[in-house]
């Protein structure tokens, strides 16, 4: 079957729609502009929606299938899915990458997340609160080229969060900052600007934070896919 993928490509007039599977996937320009029409009818652009051992599993319009490892990809990645050479599909430029030195080797990189729009960097208001932690996130982020957004959780949980939300802002007057209870409805109303059809977010920050409450409420909500959480 051959699909009209011309909305995609650039000057392509924006038209007010529903958005296609490929931009609720997170496509849009930034990668479209990257192919041209022969492109995307030979090899359909895929997102690589998680990393195994055993390869990369892929999401496409009307494409949900596995391949074996070989493209140098991550997980929130864009290939033109080669169908005849999968292993040899083209990896897209990418919008913001995460990536650390891999422990125990010398120069050797890990990539750790591709083309995430926002990282919400979670920390709680109580003892565990810490603003180094913060700043150390939020640099990561910063680094691959993503905006954060400071999420305070457990703001039930205290009297008062001023003092948390105040120390938080210190991090950056660029990096907004949200106090709230990640475990109702509260995340999905307060986080929503940055959750659109279409974006992809991460979240970090050390375990029991209340990372997983949100996350997965977002999900549902949206009815996407995530790149999951580090
Ligand atoms: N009262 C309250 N409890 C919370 C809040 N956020 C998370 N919790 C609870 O704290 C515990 C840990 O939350 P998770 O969302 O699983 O933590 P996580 O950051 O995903 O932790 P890891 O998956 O281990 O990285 C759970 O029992 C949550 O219900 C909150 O805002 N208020
Ligand atoms: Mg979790």
């Amino acid at each position: 079957m051959v699909r009209d993928y011309s909305a995609f490509l650039p000057g392509s007039a924006p038209v007010r729609r529903d958005p296609t599977a490929l931009e609720r996937l997170g496509w849009g320009p930034a990668f479209a502009s990257q192919i041209d029409a022969n492109a995307l009818t030979a090899t359909p652009p895929v997102r690589v929606v998680a990393v195994h051992r055993s390869g990369l599993q892929l999401a496409g319009d009307g494409i949900e299938e596995a391949i074996p490892p070989g493209p140098e990809a991550t997980v929130g990645d864009w290939l033109l899915l080669d169908p005849a050479r999968p292993r040899s599909s083209r990896v897209l430029q990418r919008k913001s990458l995460i990536k650390r030195r891999a422990p125990g080797t010398g120069r050797e990189v890990q990539l750790i997340a591709a083309n995430i729009d926002t990282v919400f960097v979670v920390t709680s208001c109580n003892q565990d609160f810490n603003v180094a932690r913060l700043e150390r996130y939020g640099a990561l982020a910063f680094e691959a080229g993503i905006d954060p957004v400071i999420v305070l959780t457990k703001a039930d949980l205290t009297d008062d969060t001023a003092p948390y939300v105040e120390e938080a802002r210190k991090v950056s007057d660029r990096v907004p900052v949200v106090a709230l209870d990640a475990r109702g409805e509260e995340p999905m109303k307060a986080l929503a600007d940055w959750c659109k059809p279409g974006q992809t977010v991460a979240f970090l920050g050390s375990s029991g934070f209340g990372k997983s409450d949100p996350h997965q409420r977002a999900s549902r909500r949206a009815g996407r896919r995530h790149s999951g959480h580090p």
